[in-house]
């Protein structure tokens, strides 16, 4: 660590403010895992994932890294700088003391795995078997921030044991109906236990001092409970969305686009109780625009409401889908300045644009966004 030199290299309190460094995911390598108790249950039964694993073909690496790469350039392009993790190999086995899998998944979806709040980049428990290991891609980097900024915090949560007592194994019949899936989540009966902590960092929304945080298939309440302690500056706010039958990570469900405006995705509507809360502090929450495709593209784990994980480059200036016509022309009216990103040949590898990056910079503080915030507005 020279002395000399006392940068900030590390800083972004919310999804709206300039950015000016970020990491960007590579498809290298990257692996269908086999089966697992958290991944089953979010595949749906007629979905081509069923029963595949291994490792994706070089084509669909090609093509996606052609459009990851795209991605980056053009953000540098926008005068951002842009880090890309180091992949490992995906196809090998692991196991710790508990239990062994048979791959591993890859290191695409930056926002998954590392959560950056202020000077702080916190590796995310995660809750998939094949993701336990995915932190290692971005070690180099965040050693290499750790080393050059002297206030930039390097943190890691508990990693979990994910045994059998970490998920419901009763969540796994394929005679759920999609009905029955709906009646679950809506009354907050996930795939998860309360076993032990766990989150994915992709359930996180910076909003200043406050932290919205999805309670559902990748994050439980003891998560939430933890993020909660863990930052004790912030407020920490549980949030889920009823009509998702497959609640894994935030962003292409509830999507903050500047200070006062969120997209909400129409078929999974915050409940009232928890709209009030923003609505109360003048937040307006609009319906997303419906997305473009009736299907995602193949052998892809996420919906077509990728439509709307859309990166903020400043609070003016927004990355979006180049195919998503509608949600280009809502955005568009909103008054923003769009750079439309193909990425569609990216999405299988685990997600869209907001997916697809991890703050690093971002000009701006911790503001409060919420003056209107009540005691129990604030988790315990
Ligand atoms: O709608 O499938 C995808 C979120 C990926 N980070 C969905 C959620």
């Amino acid at each position: 660590m020279g002395e000399s030199n006392t940068k900030v290299i590390v800083n972004s309190w919310n999804e709206w403010d300039p950015l000016k460094h970020v990491i960007v995911g590579r498809a290298d390598g990257c692996c269908i895992p086999p089966s697992e108790p958290a991944s089953d249950p979010k595949v749906p039964k007629d979905s081509d994932m069923r029963g595949m694993h291994g490792p994706r073909s070089k084509e669909s690496v090609d093509k996606a890294n052609a459009q990851l790469d795209y991605l980056a350039n053009l953000l540098q392009r926008q005068g951002v700088r842009v880090d890309r993790p180091e992949p490992i190999d995906f196809n090998q086995v692991i196991a710790t003391p508990d239990w062994q899998h048979g791959s591993m998944f890859g290191c695409q979806p930056p926002r998954d795995v590392i959560l950056t709040v202020g000077s702080e980049m916190l590796e995310a428990s995660m809750s998939y078997r094949s993701r336990w290991f995915e932190y290692l891609c971005y070690r180099p980097l965040l050693q290499h921030y750790y080393e050059s900024d002297p206030n930039m915090r390097h943190e890691a949560a508990p990693k979990p044991r994910l045994t059998e007592r970490s998920y419901k194994l009763d969540y796994l019949s394929e005679d759920i109906s999609m009905d029955e899936r709906l009646d679950m989540v809506a009354v907050k009966n996930f795939v998860t236990t309360e076993e032990e902590p766990l989150f994915d960092a992709a359930d996180v929304l910076r909003f200043g001092k406050d932290l919205v945080v999805q309670h559902g298939f990748t994050t439980n309440l003891k998560g939430i409970n933890w993020l909660a302690r863990h930052f004790p500056n912030h407020r920490v706010h549980p949030v889920n969305f009823p009509g998702d039958p497959y609640p894994i990570h935030i962003d292409a469900t509830f999507t903050p686009l500047r200070p006062g405006l969120i997209i909400n995705n129409p078929e999974r509507r915050l409940p009232d109780d928890q709209r009030s809360f923003f609505e109360r502090n003048g937040w307006e929450i609009l319906d997303a625009a419906r997305p473009a495709h009736n299907e995602p593209p193949p052998l892809c784990y996420s919906s077509v409401w990728l439509s709307m994980n859309v990166l903020m480059v400043d609070e003016k200036t927004c990355c979006a889908e180049a195919s998503e016509v509608h949600q280009l022309d809502q955005l568009d009216r909103l008054g923003f300045n769009v750079l439309p990103v193909p990425f569609r040949d990216a999405y299988p590898f685990g997600g869209g644009l907001h997916c697809a990056t991890t703050d690093v910079y971002r000009e701006g503080r911790c503001e409060n966004y919420f003056l209107n915030c009540k005691i129990e507005d604030r988790l315990a």
